[in-house]
Parts: C-alpha cells; sequence; structure tokens
C-alpha cells in the first residue's frame, strides 16, 4: 500500500513539473504562428474568445507574404477603379489566385481550426479598405444576421493589411455581445455607410473595444458579436481583410453562393468551386503563381466557365457579381433568400 501510495505521489509530482514546464514552454513562444500549435495556449485563446467573443494574434502573416498582401490591394484598386474600395467582395477572389492563395495559408487555418475545427471551407472574404479621408463608416451589426448559413458555425478573421488606428477608423467590438441572439437587419442609410443596414442603432460604451493593429495582425471574431468602425478621418488608409471560414458540415443555403473547400474531409453539404485559374500577364504574380495552375483544387463542373474566361469577361463578371453583393447587402436580398 505503501509503495502504491508513495508511486502516486510521485507521478502527481511529476505530472504537475511536467504541466509547468510544458506551459512555460508555452509562455516563451512569441510566435503566434508556434502559439497556434501549442494545446495549453489554444486552449487559453479559446477560453478568451469565448467569453469575450473576439480575440487578437499578432504578427501572424508576415515577411514577403504581407508585402503581397499590401502589393495585392494596390493591384486591386488599380484594377477596378469604379468598384468602391470598401467593397472588394468575394466575387472578385473566385477569379484572383492570389487571393485564394492567401486565405488558404496555413497560418490562417491553423488559427481557423481552433474554433471550427479542421475540416475547412471558405464561406466568403472581403477587403474593407477606407481611403485616407472619404473611408465610410460601417455601422453596429453581427454578421451572422447577414448570412444563409445553417448551422451558423462560422469564425471570420481579420486580416490587418495596413495599420489599424482610432483615427484611421479600426473595427470595434462590442464585448461579451456575442451572447445574445441575432437580430434581424434594419436598413439604415445614414453617412452613407458601407453596409447600407445594421442590427443595432445604439451599443454600450463600455463594452466598447477599439481593436488596433499592426500590419499581419488578425482579430478573430463571432457570428453573433455587434461590431463595425468609424469613417477614416486621418490621412492613412485602413484596409482589413474578413475571411469568413465554416467547418464543412455548415451548408451554404444559398447555392448561387460559391464556397471553397480548402483542408480536410468534404461532407458533401456544399457543391465546392474550383480555385481561381492564374492568368500570366493579367493577375498579380506571387511567389508560387507558376505552380498555381497544376495544384490548386479543381471541380470538373467548374472548369469550363474559368478556362472560357477572358480578360473581358473576367472584368464585366466581377463588376456585375460585385454590384449584386452591394445591392443585396442594401436590400436585405441575403436575408430573404436565407429564410
Ligand atoms: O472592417 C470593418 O470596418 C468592418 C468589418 C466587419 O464588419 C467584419 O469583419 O465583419
Amino acid at each position: 500500500m505503501r509503495t502504491l501510495l508513495k508511486a502516486a505521489f510521485a507521478f502527481g509530482r511529476f505530472n504537475t513539473r511536467f504541466h509547468n514546464l510544458f506551459q512555460m514552454q508555452c509562455d516563451r513562444q512569441l510566435s503566434t504562428n508556434q502559439v497556434t500549435k501549442c494545446p495549453y495556449e489554444r486552449e487559453k485563446i479559446r477560453k478568451e474568445f469565448d467569453e469575450n467573443g473576439y480575440t487578437i494574434l499578432r504578427k501572424v502573416i508576415t515577411g514577403k507574404v504581407l508585402e503581397e498582401v499590401q502589393r495585392h490591394v494596390d493591384w486591386l484598386l488599380e484594377r477596378y477603379p469604379d468598384v468602391p474600395p470598401e467593397h472588394l467582395h468575394h466575387p472578385i477572389l473566385r477569379r484572383d489566385p492570389f487571393w485564394m492563395r492567401l486565405v488558404s495559408d496555413s497560418r490562417l487555418l491553423d488559427i481557423a481550426s481552433m474554433f471550427i475545427g479542421p475540416h475547412i471551407a471558405l464561406f466568403a472574404s472581403h477587403y474593407f479598405c477606407k481611403l485616407p479621408g472619404t473611408g465610410k463608416r460601417v455601422l453596429w451589426h453581427q454578421d451572422g444576421s447577414y448570412w444563409p448559413l445553417e448551422p451558423m458555425h462560422v469564425v471570420s478573421l481579420w486580416l490587418s493589411v495596413d495599420k489599424a488606428t482610432v483615427q484611421n477608423g479600426c473595427l470595434r467590438v462590442v464585448r461579451g455581445s456575442h451572447k445574445s441572439a441575432l437580430k434581424e437587419l434594419q436598413s439604415c442609410t445614414k453617412d452613407n455607410n458601407v453596409l447600407g443596414s445594421h442590427t443595432h442603432s445604439d451599443v454600450n460604451d463600455d463594452d466598447v473595444v477599439n481593436i488596433t493593429l499592426d500590419p499581419g495582425d488578425v482579430e478573430i471574431h463571432h457570428p453573433n458579436i455587434i461590431h463595425g468602425s468609424e469613417a477614416n478621418t486621418s490621412k492613412t488608409r485602413r484596409c482589413g481583410l474578413t475571411i469568413r471560414y465554416i467547418p464543412t458540415t455548415t451548408r451554404c443555403t444559398n447555392p448561387s453562393h460559391p464556397v471553397y473547400i480548402l483542408q480536410g474531409n468534404d461532407s458533401k453539404v456544399n457543391q465546392y468551386r474550383s480555385w481561381p485559374l492564374f492568368m500570366s500577364g493579367y493577375h498579380m504574380p506571387f511567389e508560387g503563381c507558376e505552380k498555381w495552375n497544376s495544384s490548386r483544387y479543381v471541380n470538373r463542373d467548374d472548369e469550363e466557365y474559368l478556362q472560357c474566361l477572358t480578360e473581358k469577361t473576367l472584368e464585366e463578371d466581377v463588376r456585375r457579381e460585385v454590384k449584386e453583393v452591394i445591392d443585396g447587402l442594401q436590400s436585405q436580398r441575403m436575408r430573404t433568400q436565407q429564410q
């Protein structure tokens, strides 16, 4: 009996020491990309998210890829001068290989997997680019109120392309508000705002958190959290890329909305589209673009369209579909389709 007790005691001490050692090891790791691989840190991040409805990870996208993202935004603004910079939406993504390369970056997928598991698809992505002095407000809203998803199991990553400050209209979240149910959208055209609608006209100021970020940092939020942003009254641009990841078990109930499988098993609840083709001389070149076409995901039913695209049809289709998205936001069409 004494030997048994001694052994149990020794194991307990070993276990505590091992745990502390493991924890110290995790605490010492400064890089976010290592943090997301550490079970202890993942649990901590997850807990913070469950409590507040959002969390922040720093320096996720760095170096060459960060430079490419910044170049990509400049390229898009030049390529689509008549698309409002706050509305660089997912119809462009469907025809833009660098965009798909970015949203399928393993650093971002590692983060998404903490919240939705390892089988991941992309539901939507959108650069909210607010130009200096003219960038518009985003009224208080809950993302889930816009989305045709069933169940509403989804996580948003907001990748900071530029430095996001209070002056240039950083994202603002209402801490803890993800615990409230989704509210109906209300049409609202006040201040010529980006979405033309809101779910909340007022929030408790004490709970509002300004999400100030450096380029490459990522904020992660829940589909029910109330959030928005002010106009950009500063002299610097504020661009952030939203990425909406769903587990492959979440169904997009609007069949014309393109969904892309990024990682893991297909649960057959969505029809996944081909990843975009790289058209040399048209698209922005990026590291690995030469091998892109042969390594991308292909859905045979979608290929005919992609293979026949010319620069002219591509641009016409993008403009038409982006306009549809903007009109849809304003007329609450996306919401109606869900019902
Ligand atoms: O970037 C912004 O200002 C708003 C972003 C947003 O509404 C979102 O991430 O859902």
